[in-house]
Formats: C-alpha cells, structure tokens, sequence
C-alpha cells in the first residue's frame, strides 16, 4: 500500500462520513458466510491448523494410484520403515539414506511436511547394534546414529520419533527390556533426546508408542510420568505420539483425557499411526474429535493409505479400500474434521482434481466486518492491508493503521467472523515494533525457526519475529532484509514508492517480492536455510504499465498442485482498485495470465455481489485465507476467501483519511 496521497483525491462531505459510520456500526455488519468446507482430509485438518498425514512406503510409489491419493489428501508423510535403523545403518558407519530420501524428496516437492520415525528402537534394529555388551561403545553408536541421521534431514523434518516403544506391555509401568536399556540404563531415553537437540534444534522431538491411549493403562502412566519428568527438569522434548492401532471398537472412551492430560504437561501430542480394526465410520470419527478437541493436538496421520497397503491389511483397517476408494470411514473423519458431507460420496471419484484453479472467478462479499477502534493515542481513519493466518482454532489478523499523521500496525484475533468486529485491537506501535512508519504486514510461520515472521515496509523491508503469534508483545524490534534499496529498484521506480514486501519460500529457497508503484514486480531469493539473511539476485519478475500492475501482490502455493498463484492489485478505468491473477510453475519462473484483465478481473466490484449492500467499489489490498499458515503460504484450491480492504464510494478526501474497512470475499463458481 502506498501511504501518500494519490488518486481519486475528493473532499469528504459531511453526509458521506455519515455513511460510512453507519456502515461500520457493529449490528449492521452481516453475518459472516459459511467457513471453507474443504474436500480432502489435509485441506480440512489445515483450516484448524493441524496436518493430515498417511505413513509411505517407497515400494510404492511407482503406483499412481497410490501417488494420487497420497497427493490429494495427505500433507503430512511418514516414512513407514525407510529411516529405521535397519534401512539408515546396516552395518556401522555406513549410511544409506537412499529410500528415506526418495521419501522427503518427494514429500518436499509436493509440500507435504515429514515426520521421522524412527531414531531409536529396539525393533528392526540390526544385529551389530543389539549385540553390543559395552556402554560406552553403545552411547557413541547411538549418540552417532542420532546425529548423523538428523544432520541429513535437517530442513526437512519437522518433527523426530526420537524413541520408539521403549515401555513395557502390560501392568508393569516399567521400560521394556532392550539392548538400550539393558546396556545404558533408564537413562538412555534422556540421553537420546538431549543428542538429538544438539543435532537439530529446530526439529520437534517426540516420544512415540502403543497402548497409552487409555488414560489408566499402567503404560500409559508410565509414559506420563516420564515426560513430566523429562519437562520438570529441562529434558528436551516437545511431543508424545499416540500410535492409535485401534481394534474394532476405536479409542478408548477416555482418549480425549489422556491427550488433554499429556498436553497439558506442555508438549504437542500427535496421532502418528492411526488404524482402526474394521475401520468404523464411528470409531474414526471419535479419533478425529478427541484430537480436535485439544488444542496442541497438531496433527493426525493414518498408517498407510488403502488396505492392502496395511501392515494389518486382514482388518481393513485404513480410509481407502484396496482399489483406491475412499471407504465409509473417509467420509466420517473428513466430516469429523469438519468437511462437507455433501461434497464426497464413499466410492464415488473426486468431483474435480485441486491441480488447477478455474480461469475466471466470481465471489459473494461480507458487509463490513472489522473498523478502526480509534482511542486516545490512536486516531486512526482506516484499518488496511490485511494478513491471516488461521492458527490453533483462531483467526489472527495483522493490518495497517492508516490516519493523516502516519501509519502503524493493528494485531487483533478471534474464533469466528462473526466475531470479528468485536475483537481488541492491538495497537504494535506499543511494542518493540516501535512507532513511526509500519505497514502493509504479512504473517506467517517459519518451521525451521519455530518462529512467526510478520514482514513489513518502513521505506526498507523488515520484519520482527515472535516465538507466539497470539501475544502482541512479543514481536522483537524491526530489522531490514536489505542494507538499502537493489539497484535494480532504484533504477526502475520512477517517482513511485517502494511497498508491499512479501515473502514465500519453497522447499529450497525463500522469495521476497515487492511493487513500485510503476508497473514492476520485484523479486530477490535466499535459500531456506539463509532465510531471513542473503536476500539478493533482485529482479524484475512482472511488468506492465504503471496503473495495470500496481502494488499489493500475493503470491501463494495452490494446494495439491504444482502451481504457484500470483495477484497484483491495479487501478481500472473507473479509478477503483480490483485485483488480477496469473499462475507459475515454479516461484522463481515466468507467470501466465489466469483472470488478468479488467473485464475478466480475479476479483473486481464487477464479479463479486454484495447481498448485505454494495458497501465498496473498491476491491484492494488484502491476503487469501490460507490452508496453513507456515512459509510455503499454500492455499487450498477451492471455495477461496479473500480478506480485502474496501470503502464507502462515496468517501473521498485525503488518502490517509480514508475510510478503509475489511471484508471477505467467499468464492461462488467454486467446481469442488
Ligand atoms: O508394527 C506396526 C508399527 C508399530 N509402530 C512402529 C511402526 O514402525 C510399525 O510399523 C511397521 C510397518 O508398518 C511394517 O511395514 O513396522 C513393521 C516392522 O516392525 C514393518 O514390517 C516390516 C516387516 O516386518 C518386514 O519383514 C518387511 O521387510 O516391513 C518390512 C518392509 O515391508
């Protein structure tokens, strides 16, 4: 967004302020439209922030059916045996990584997330290992086998199964007997974790096992009071997988509890390999809603895709039957996580693939839902520029206030649209973000750092950083990607301004595209390990004439494809703001028009309806609800919404005094 005074420039009259106040009355706000149904398993699990995630075996993946359901519904994999010990490291210091590799390889390139599993365990272990009798020469082998293996995966997993198994079956309580514990004591589960933070400390370490789903099990208290040790004395740890081999009658009924009562120690829990004797619709169900009823309970992954894929595959245990359709339990769980039961009918083809986004778009526009909240220190004339993410069962809103005397930035959060306009608004200039010039924020999760970015423009490019996104005083002070403006801009703005700095990284590289106002599309690249540092090799990635390719661009993942999207923000004939869409292959390649023009807009007053009133002819800056909320910035492909900025047409008057207002735009011509 551009702060100074531009187009359109008209006096405000008395009776349109008028308007526009009533328009920002909170009662007159509409309800908000439906929230996103999503039509696969990782789409849905990501509108609440959670993964999806099936365990792969490489054997497999030369079969497409197989392939096209592992990249339709899962964005998470776990490699079911190809990191265990007996694959890595089958005789001492010698590390194939061949079939784990193929595994994260592809997982990147189809933006799926990793978990690995598995570090240590007594099972699938290879004979040199278990038959050592020495400790000392057991803790180097183990110490080594940790660090090697998570040396060649960092980056790419996100979360380790550090230990596997280690509990005894049965009343005991007890660990289980092993060469790791017969040769190194209790100890080594500690041993093993505090290594394998040194060799990875942005990596989530989990401990995983069986049977301690049911809350009372001995070995599931035995499990509990391990970790509450572990957290009492700064044992590194940060999950606990529940395996959840389920028999035919599914969870036990006191499945929520135990997975409240681990996160409640102050760990994520996870569901890492879920089956389900017979696969009932009910007993998945039930899996699904104990996990989403807890808030650190990230992520579900299913232990294989079709039955004959099982390593139970006599108990038809998993969500596809052995042909590749989708079994009643499929529909139970996607409902469950809240998809549209409507949509999918068991057995029936997919309605439509998520690889390509329709050509042209049409939308249905909230009224007004969020307003200044000026106070003493604050008074602001237009909230702008909004980013989201929706993380841990909330929305969280960044946005730039604008008013004559500056511009800052706004933090506000909350569960549901229709609370939108109610939300506190958090002032940033409070924070270390400091006052003076702040706008046009994006937000989004690095999961390498464990840390939220929120970018933005100071007439440089900077960002702060924050360990939790939902405390507005945690964002460190600002600080520049670059040590001046790239000559390339310098020598290209003309007599426009340097805005709307956006970042987005795939698996290798992370990107950061800005406008001039003056018809050029910017973009520098870092790799994904340099990020935030070494952004360089700017160029121009889009031009057009000044008003055509203005400023505001998004660039987003499409989930489940290959495609990358790209809006830029232009001026039509009418003066008012619309947005135009074009569509790549790659981050870093050229872009193709997808709904580019003026008279086929992605999205412009034109093909958008406003059931609750026309309240703007303006169709500007803003940020497309997002399937997840981390680097990769992935959209889901159907049913998109788009927070927009808006304002009465009537008002005019000085640009920083407008009435800017944000609004949601919901997809209509959806085909899936
Ligand atoms: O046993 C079910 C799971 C329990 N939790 C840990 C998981 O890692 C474990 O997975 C299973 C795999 O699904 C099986 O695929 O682990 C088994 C080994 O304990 C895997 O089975 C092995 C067979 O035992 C081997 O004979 C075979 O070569 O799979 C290998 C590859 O197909």
């Amino acid at each position: 967004m551009n702060p100074l005074k531009r187009l359109g420039r008209r006096r405000a009259s008395v009776l349109s302020l008028l308007a526009v106040a009533a328009l920002v009355t909170p009662g007159a706000a509409t309800a908000a439209p439906d929230a996103v149904r999503a039509s696969t398993l990782g789409a849905q699990a990501a509108q609440s922030g959670r993964y999806f995630g099936t365990a792969v075996a490489a054997g497999r993946l030369g079969d497409g059916t197989y392939t096209g359901i592992l990249d339709r519904e899962f964005n998470s994999v776990t490699p079911e045996n190809e990191m265990k010990w007996d694959t890595i490291e089958r005789s001492r210091g010698s590390f194939n990584f061949g079939p784990g590799d193929q595994i994260a390889n592809r997982a990147a390139s189809h933006g799926q997330r990793l978990r690995g599993h598995t570090l240590v365990w007594h099972s699938q272990l290879p004979s040199w290992v278990s038959s050592i009798r020495d400790a000392n020469t057991l803790r180097s082998v183990m110490n080594n086998h940790i660090t090697q293996v998570m040396n060649h995966y960092k980056g790419k997993v996100y979360a380790w199964d550090v230990v596997n198994e280690a509990f005894a079956d049965g009343g005991s309580g007890q660990m289980r007997s092993s060469v790791f514990r017969d040769v190194l004591g209790t100890g080594f589960i500690e041993q093993a974790f505090r290594t394998a933070r040194s060799a990875d400390p942005a990596a989530k370490l989990c401990y995983n096992d069986y049977n301690i789903e049911n809350w009372s099990d001995a070995k599931t208290q035995g499990v509990y009071r391990m970790v509450r040790d572990f957290k009492a004395r700064g044992v590194p740890i940060d999950c606990v997988g529940l395996q959840s081999h389920f028999g035919a009658g599914g969870p036990p009924s006191s499945f929520q509890t135990t997975l409240s009562n681990f996160a409640a120690l102050g760990v994520d829990v996870q569901i890492t390999e879920l089956d389900i004797a017979q696969a009932s619709t009910a007993a998945y169900a039930n899996t699904v809603r104990a996990c989403l009823n807890v808030a650190r309970c990230t992520g579900i992954t299913v232990w294989g895709i079709r039955d004959s894929d099982s390593w139970r595959s006599g108990e038809n245990p998993l969500l596809f039957d052995r042909s590749g359709n989708k079994k009643p339990a499929y529909q139970s769980t996607l409902t469950a996580l809240g998809g549209s039961a409507a949509a999918q009918r068991t057995g029936a083809p997919s309605p439509r693939s998520a690889t390509a986004l329709p050509s042209s778009f049409r939308w249905s526009s909230s009224g007004p839902l969020v307003a200044p909240k000026p106070d003493a220190t604050h008074r602001i004339a237009g909230i702008k520029d909004p980013s989201v993410v929706y993380y841990n069962g909330k929305y969280h809103v960044f946005a730039s206030t604008a008013s004559p005397s500056g511009y800052n930035l706004v933090y506000l959060s909350f569960s549901d649209w229709s609370q939108a306009g109610s939300a506190t608004h958090h002032y940033l200039d409070r924070t270390a973000i400091g006052a003076g010039y702040r706008a046009a924020p994006q937000v989004f999760y690095n999961t390498q750092q464990r840390l939220w970015y929120l970018v933005y423009q100071t007439g440089n490019a900077s960002y702060s950083t924050n360990p939790d996104i939902s405390n507005p005083n945690g964002w460190s002070a600002p600080r520049n990607f670059y040590s001046s403006m790239p000559d390339i801009i310098r020598q290209n703005i003309g007599n426009g301004y340097w805005v709307d700095m956006w970042v987005i990284c795939d698996s290798a590289n992370c990107y950061l595209f800005s406008s001039d106002d003056n018809g050029h599309l910017y973009r520098s690249q870092t790799t994904v390990g340099q990020f935030p540092n070494g952004f360089t090799n700017t160029v121009i990635a889009a031009q057009d004439s000044k008003y055509a390719l203005f400023e505001a661009s998004n660039v987003y993942k499409v989930q489940g494809s290959n495609q990358y999207l790209l809006l830029v923000e232009a001026i039509g004939s009418d003066g008012r703001r619309y947005f135009r869409s074009w569509t790549s292959s790659s981050l870093a390649g050229s872009w193709s028009p997808l709904a580019a023009s003026e008279s086929n807009p992605f999205a412009k007053s034109s093909n958008v309806t406003f059931p609750a009133g026309t309240w703007t002819r303006d169709i500007s800056h803003g940020e497309m609800i997002r399937a997840g909320y981390d680097q990769t910035l992935t959209i889901p492909a159907c049913k998109l919404q788009y927070l927009y900025q808006g304002k009465d047409p009537n008002a005019g008057g000085d640009y920083d005094n407008l009435p800017w207002r944000l609004g949601l735009l919901t997809q209509t011509n959806s085909t899936c």
